[in-house]
């Protein structure tokens, strides 16, 4: 069997305030190609739909029309679909009874009563039967209700409350489909991974979000959502798929691709394919002095998004004005000299002349709303004072 993997799509999403609508219908296009040159047994979108919640009209013709000519494929192909964190389930579930009538699962929302159940699709092959396990995004809170009212301790124990509900057979293949941050570590290399992020994802600060891999252990495959950077989390079977597009400058060093898995008969090593992406406009670092640039700049990448970093040591007069005769999308023009580095440099040093008690209660008040109170104060400044002394 051979499916296509893919995961935030983020349609309706902006590169600073350019409207991406032209390069999300270009690439969706891109994909239905490949469905229809390779014929894959089904596409599955793990998660992030849309970028937001409440997506605009403009996006939900994106998405209607992507899943309209995938459905007009021939044969028709099942498309699977879970809810990621950006999406809203409810929204996401409306009509998805009726959408079932076309090859179009989706699992908007996570069980949340003692009745309710993970939705399952089975499809087969000539080994037998394959399911895929749609495991919507969650949260602890979502699944208080099968935990008899008890908030799960943690991410991990939240998702695994869920599958250890199931009927997973492990004589039969099995594909979870699911949209959380994992983390863990390779039981047989002993190798820990952290996966890379970057700049478009929105993640929970401090990594409390993470859930380990070991609930994983029944998958025979995890096509995963929610980073946006293609890799493997510890196994060659546990994989996030990433974006079709970059979508921020700090991926713009990626190579996006289509995923296609092949799953053999059971216990034979999965196989993931990367089909390569050609997008309408790419987005490029580029650096240098500004008439350097403007020299090298090719007529064909004139639409691709850049971020340009000018090292010229005498500032450039209207450099964006300058840039914008060879380039039509700039997402950000940068300094970098002498002079921009010294004061960086000196920043930090009026930074670090000032009183840390002060500076602590400036923060406080901004985050608070008012001033700290004598006995606050006391505390903080014995906290700076313990310090100085361990540093010593
Ligand atoms: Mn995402």
């Amino acid at each position: 069997m051979r499916f296509f993997h893919l995961s935030d799509l983020h349609i309706g999403k902006q590169l600073h305030h350019y409207n991406l609508r032209e390069d999300q219908e270009y690439i969706l296009g891109e994909v239905i190609s490949y469905v229809k040159k390779l014929h894959p047994d089904a596409v599955v979108i793990a998660g992030d739909i849309y970028d937001k919640s409440v997506p605009s009209g403009e996006a939900v013709t994106v998405f209607d029309d992507f899943l309209t000519r995938l459905s007009e494929t021939e044969p028709a192909v099942p498309i699977l679909i879970i809810s990621g964190n950006h999406d809203s389930a409810r929204r996401l579930d409306y009509a998805s009874r009726l959408l079932g009538s076309h090859h179009i699962y989706i699992a908007g929302k996570v069980p949340e009563t003692e009745d309710e159940h993970l939705r399952k699709i089975t499809l087969q092959d000539e080994y037998g039967n394959v399911h895929f396990w749609l495991l919507p995004f969650l949260k602890p809170g979502y699944v208080r209700g099968l935990c008899g009212g008890e908030l799960p301790e943690s991410y991990t124990d939240a998702v695994r409350t869920v599958l250890e509900r199931e009927q997973i057979d492990p004589a039969e293949r099995n594909v979870l489909v699911s949209h959380q941050f994992y983390t863990g570590k390779n039981t047989g290399t002993g190798e820990t991974v952290t996966p890379e992020t970057c700049d478009s994802e929105v993640l929970s600060v401090g990594g409390i979000d993470n859930v380990d891999i070991t609930v994983l252990k029944d998958f025979d495959y995890a096509a995963l959502g929610h980073l946006h950077g293609a890799q493997q989390v510890g196994y060659e079977h546990i994989r996030y798929c990433g974006t079709l597009l970059k979508y921020s400058v700090s991926e713009s060093g990626q190579e996006k691709s289509l995923h296609m898995v092949e799953l053999g008969d059971k216990g034979t090593p999965v196989r993931v394919e990367k089909l390569p992406l050609h997008p309408l406009r790419d987005v490029r670092k580029l650096r240098g002095e500004l008439s350097a640039i403007i020299n090298a700049a090719e007529p064909e990448h004139r639409e691709d998004y850049v971020s340009v970093t000018l090292t010229d040591e005498i500032d450039p007069y209207k450099p964006k004005e300058q840039l914008e005769k060879v380039y039509s999308h700039i997402l950000e023009v940068r300094m970098d000299n002498e002079r921009t580095r010294q004061k960086l440099e000196f920043g930090e040093e009026e930074l670090r002349m000032e009183d840390p008690v002060q500076m602590f209660s400036d923060f406080f008040r901004e985050m608070q709303g008012r001033g700290m109170s004598e006995e606050e104060t006391k505390f903080t400044e014995q906290v700076f004072d313990k310090a100085k002394g361990d540093a010593r």
